[in-house]
C-alpha cells in the first residue's frame, strides 16, 4: 500500500542499484576492545554516507553510541593527516613537508638501524596509544629489533588493576553478572565507559539482582542500585578493609576456601581488626551502618560478583594495595572462580575473552626478557616488570631525561598523546629531548607537532582486523573505502619497517594476514576462511572454562595459594598486607596544603560523548559539552561566589587552568571533578609528574588536593 510518503527520494540513503549505495560491515574502534560496536556502512562512490549499527552484531545489537553515531565527521575531519610528512622547522615547531612512503620508512629504517648500532637496540622506544588493534604486531616488531622497550598506554589504563589482582591470585576472573544474584560494582560506570554491557545489567537487575556501587560519584546507574557507597576520593582500600572486618566479625567468610587455599589470613584478620565500621566512616565517609549492612549483602548472597572498573581504584598514590584489598573480597567471600562470582576465563585476543584459545602471547614475546637488556622502568618498579610484560611508559620522561641505565634516543610512537601523563608539560619536553621521534597519527595533533617523522593511519573503515567478542563471535573486518589521501594501516606500516628492522624474523617477513594465521592456530580460524562473513562469524563449539580450577591446579602465586600476604610484594621490600595508606595529597596526610587548596580533585571521569582526547575535534560530541569545565557540588560554589558556567581557576600547588564551573549535585561537597585531555584546559599540567603510586608508578590521577576560584576579569 503506499502509505504517500516518499521514502525513495533523493535523500532516502537505501541499498540498491538504483541508488548505488551498498552496505558494507565494520566495526567502530573509537572507544574499548570491550565494545567495537558493529557498523553498517552505507557506501556510495566510495564514500561513506551513512552509518548505522550492525543488528547481528551480538554485542551491540544495532545500536551506536554518540560518538559511533558521528563517525563520518571522524573518518573525514579536516584534522586528517594526508601524507607522511618530514620536520622542516625547530623541534616542535610544527612545520612539516610532506614526503614519500619510501623516503619516511627508508629515512626510520636508517636511523634506527644507527641508534641500534652505535647504542644499542634498547635505546629505541616502540610505543601504543590507546588504539590496541596493531599491538601484537607492534610488540613482535620490538622485540626482534631487539629492544625490550615496548610500552603502551596501558601504563595508566587497566594493568595495575591486573597487577594487583594478580598478586592476590595469579589471575584475575571477570563477573559473571547473568548469572549473579548480587553485584559489587566497585568504581565503574559502564553507563558512560561500556555502553553495549549496560542492557545486560538492567535485564538482571530486573531479573533481582542486588547491585551495591562504590564510587565517589553518583552515576546513571545510581538509580539502579540497592547501596551506594559514597566515598572520598582515594580510599577504597580503607572501605574494602572495613567491609572484611564486618564479614570476619560476623563470620560470613567462606572457612572452607580460607582454610584450605589462602595464605596469611591470619596477619590480614588482625589487620582488619583495627577497620571498625566508625574507623572506616571516618576515613572513607560513608556511614558505618552503611558499610555493614552492604557487606552483608555482599557476604551472604550467593553467588556474589565483583565489578571493578579498569582503573579509577589505582590512579592513585596508594592504588594497588586499595586495589588488592577490594579484590581480596573474593576470596574472603567464596567467590572466587565460581559460578555466577568472579570467573576466570583467559583472554581470547586484545583482552576479549570468550573461551577461544590463541597464540597472542607467544607471538607478541619474539624475544624471551633474558636476553635484552632491563625494560623502561625496570629497576624502580621491579614488581610492574614482573606482573606485566612491557616497559612503564610513565617512567619514560624520567629516561629520557636521566639517560640511566641506558640512554632512550628514539620513539616510534602509534597514536601518542603527550596530555595523558601526569605533567604533561614534563612529558612534552622529554620528547623534545629525543634524537627521532615519529608519531603515526589520523589526525594532526599536538604531539604528533612534535615529531620529526609525522605518518598517516587510517581508521578502522579504511582497513582489515581481527575482533572477538565475548559473546562468542569474530569477524574479520574487510576495508569499507579505501584509505584516505594516502593513510594507510597500521599494520602496514609495521610490516614494512619489519622487512628491514627484522630480517631473521619469519613471521615479520611474511606479513600480516600469515602473522594473523599463527596467531588464530590454535582456535582452527583462518583469515581467508573468515573473509566469507563480512558481519561476523558466530564461533562454534567454544566452551568456556570450568569452575574453581584452582582445586586442579592451585594459583598461580608464589605460594600457589590465594595470597592475602603477598610473596612477590615481600620480597620487594614491599608490604605484603593491603595495608590502607592516605593518598599522598589529601586533607589528612598534608593539612598543611589543605589549607591553600581545601577541595579534592579526581580527574578523568568518563562522558559518554568524550574519549580522551579523540572526539573532541568532531562537532557534534563537542557539540553536547562544548567547554572544559569542572564539576563543583553547588555548596561549594555557593561558598566561593560562582555561579553555573563562571569562568573559574581551577588551581593546585603545580598550576592553574581556566575553565568553567558545572555546578552538580552527581559530586559531592569537598570534592571536584575534571575531565582530562583538553588542549585548552589540560588537567595533567597540575599533577606532579611523579605523584604516582610506589608499586605500579601510576599516576594519582583521582585523589589530589586543588582550589577553584572564580576568575576576576581583568
Ligand atoms: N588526568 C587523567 N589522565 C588520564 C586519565 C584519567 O582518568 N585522568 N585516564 C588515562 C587512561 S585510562 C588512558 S587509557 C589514557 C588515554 O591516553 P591516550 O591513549 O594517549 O589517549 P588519546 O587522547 O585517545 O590518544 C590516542 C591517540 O591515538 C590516535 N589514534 C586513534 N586510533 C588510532 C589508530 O588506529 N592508529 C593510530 N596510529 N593512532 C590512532 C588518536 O587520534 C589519538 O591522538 O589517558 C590517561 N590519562
Ligand atoms: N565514553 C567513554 N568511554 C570510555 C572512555 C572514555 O574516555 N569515554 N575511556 C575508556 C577507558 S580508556 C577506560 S580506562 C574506561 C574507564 O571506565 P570506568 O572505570 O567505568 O570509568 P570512570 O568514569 O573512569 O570511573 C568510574 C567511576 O569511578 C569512580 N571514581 C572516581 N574517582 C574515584 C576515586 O578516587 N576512587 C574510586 N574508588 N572511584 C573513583 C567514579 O564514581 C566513576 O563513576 O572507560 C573506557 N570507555
Ligand atoms: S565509540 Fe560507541 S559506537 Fe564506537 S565502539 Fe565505542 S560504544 Fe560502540
Ligand atoms: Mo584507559
Amino acid at each position: 500500500m503506499n502509505s504517500g510518503l516518499n521514502f525513495e527520494g533523493p535523500d532516502s540513503k537505501l541499498p540498491g542499484e538504483e541508488t548505488g549505495i551498498e552496505i558494507r560491515h565494520t566495526i567502530c574502534s573509537i572507544c574499548s576492545p570491550r565494545s567495537h560496536c558493529g557498523i553498517d556502512a552505507y557506501v556510495k562512490d566510495g564514500v561513506v554516507i551513512k552509518v548505522e549499527g550492525t543488528k547481528e552484531n551480538p554485542n551491540n545489537a544495532g545500536t551506536l553510541c554518540s560518538k559511533g553515531a558521528a563517525s563520518r565527521q571522524y573518518i573525514y575531519h579536516e584534522d586528517r593527516i594526508r601524507t607522511p610528512l618530514i620536520r622542516k622547522g625547530d623541534k616542535g615547531s610544527g612545520q612539516f613537508e610532506p614526503i614519500s612512503w619510501d623516503e619516511a620508512l627508508d629515512t626510520i629504517t636508517t636511523r634506527l638501524l644507527k641508534i641500534k648500532d652505535e647504542t644499542g637496540p634498547e635505546g629505541v622506544v616502540f610505543y601504543a596509544g590507546y588504539s590496541k588493534w596493531m599491538r601484537p604486531f607492534l610488540k613482535r616488531l620490538a622485540h626482534s629489533f631487539g629492544s625490550p622497550n615496548y610500552c603502551t598506554e596501558s601504563s595508566v589504563c587497566s594493568a595495575a588493576a591486573g597487577l594487583a589482582a594478580g598478586l592476590n591470585y595469579g589471575t584475575m576472573g571477570g563477573p559473571e553478572t547473568g548469572k549473579s544474584k548480587c553485584l559489587l560494582v566497585w568504581s565503574s560506570n559502564p553507563f558512560y565507559s561500556n555502553t553495549s554491557a549496560v542492557r545486560k545489567l538492567l535485564d538482571a537487575r530486573e531479573r533481582g539482582l542486588k547491585i551495591i556501587e562504590v564510587g565517589p560519584l553518583i552515576t546513571p546507574l545510581t538509580a539502579h542500585t540497592d547501596f551506594h557507597l559514597r566515598i572520598r576520593p582515594g580510599t577504597s582500600g580503607a572501605l574494602a578493609l572495613g567491609m572484611a572486618h564486618v564479614i570476619i566479625e560476623e563470620g560470613l567468610y567462606d572457612h572452607d576456601f580460607v582454610e584450605n587455599w589462602t595464605l596469611g589470613f591470619e596477619e590480614y584478620r588482625d589487620y582488619v581488626r583495627k577497620y571498625t565500621p566508625s574507623i572506616t566512616e571516618g576515613i572513607t565517609g560513608v556511614s558505618g551502618d552503611l558499610i555493614t549492612k552492604a557487606a552483608r549483602l555482599y557476604a551472604t548472597t550467593k553467588p556474589a560478583a565483583l565489578m571493578t572498573g579498569p582503573n579509577a581504584t589505582v590512579h592513585h598514590t596508594n592504588g594497588i594495595q586499595n586495589h588488592r584489598a577490594l579484590t581480596a573480597l573474593i576470596g574472603l567471600t567464596g567467590n572466587f572462580d565460581r559460578e555466577g562470582g568472579n570467573h576466570v576465563v583467559p583472554p581470547a585476543y586484545l583482552y576479549v575473552p570468550n573461551g577461544v584459545t590463541t597464540r597472542q602471547g607467544p607471538f607478541m614475546q619474539s624475544r624471551p626478557w633474558e636476553e635484552m637488556p632491563p625494560r623502561v622502568g625496570q629497576d624502580q618498579y621491579p614488581v610492574w616488570c614482573k606482573m606485566v610484560s612491557e616497559g612503564q611508559a610513565i617512567h619514560l620522561p624520567f629516561q629520557i631525561r636521566s639517560k640511566k641505565p641506558y640512554p632512550i634516543r628514539a620513539l616510534l610512537a602509534f597514536g601518542m598523546n603527550y596530555r595523558m601523563w601526569p605533567g604533561s608539560d614534563f612529558m612534552k619536553d622529554s620528547l623534545n629531548m629525543l634524537d627521532f621521534f615519529v608519531d603515526v597519527d589520523l589526525f594532526m595533533t599536538d604531539t604528533a607537532r612534535l615529531a620529526d617523522l609525522v605518518l598517516p593511519a587510517c581508521t578502522s573503515f579504511e582497513r582489515s582486523e581481527i575482533k572477538f567478542y565475548t559473546q562468542k563471535y569474530v569477524i574479520w573486518t574487510r576495508p569499507v573505502i579505501p584509505p584516505l589521501e594516502e593513510s594507510r594501516p597500521d599494520t602496514d606500516i609495521i610490516f614494512d619497517l619489519g622487512t628491514k628492522l627484522a630480517p631473521d624474523d619469519d613471521l615479520m617477513q611474511k606479513g600480516y594476514e600469515a602473522s594473523v594465521d599463527w596467531i588464530l592456530e590454535p582456535a582452527h580460524l583462518k583469515v581467508e576462511a573468515l573473509k566469507e562473513y563480512p558481519a561476523g562469524y558466530r564461533l562454534k563449539d567454544v566452551a568456556l572454562p570450568p569452575y574453581q580450577k584452582y582445586e586442579k591446579n592451585g594459583f598461580s602465586t608464589p605460594s600457589g595459594k590465594m595470597e592475602f600476604t603477598s610473596g612477590v610484594l615481600k620480597e620487594a621490600g614491599f608490604d605484603p598486607l593491603p595495608k590502607y595508606e592516605e593518598p599522598r595529597l589529601s586533607p589528612f596526610s598534608t593539612p598543611d596544603v589543605a589549607k591553600d587548596y581545601p577541595l579534592i580533585l579526581t580527574t578523568g571521569a568518563r562522558l559518554p560523548m568524550f574519549i580522551h582526547s579523540r572526539t573532541f575535534r568532531l562537532s557534534w560530541t563537542r557539540g553536547l559539552r562544548p567547554d572544559p569545565m569542572v564539576d563543583i557540588n553547588p555548596k561549594d560554589a555557593d561558598d566561593r561566589g560562582i555561579k553555573q558556567g563562571d569562568s573559574v581557576t581551577l588551581s593546585t600547588k603545580r598550576g592553574a587552568i581556566q575553565v568553567k564551573a558545572n555546578l552538580t549535585e552527581i559530586i559531592a561537597p569537598g570534592v571536584v571533578n575534571m575531565y582530562h585531555a583538553y588542549s585548552e584546559a589540560d588537567v595533567n599540567l597540575l599533577i606532579e609528574p611523579d605523584y604516582v603510586d610506589p608499586i605500579s608508578c601510576y599516576p594519582g590521577f583521582k585523589a589530589l588536593l586543588c582550589e577553584v576560584k572564580k576568575t576576576q576579569s581583568a
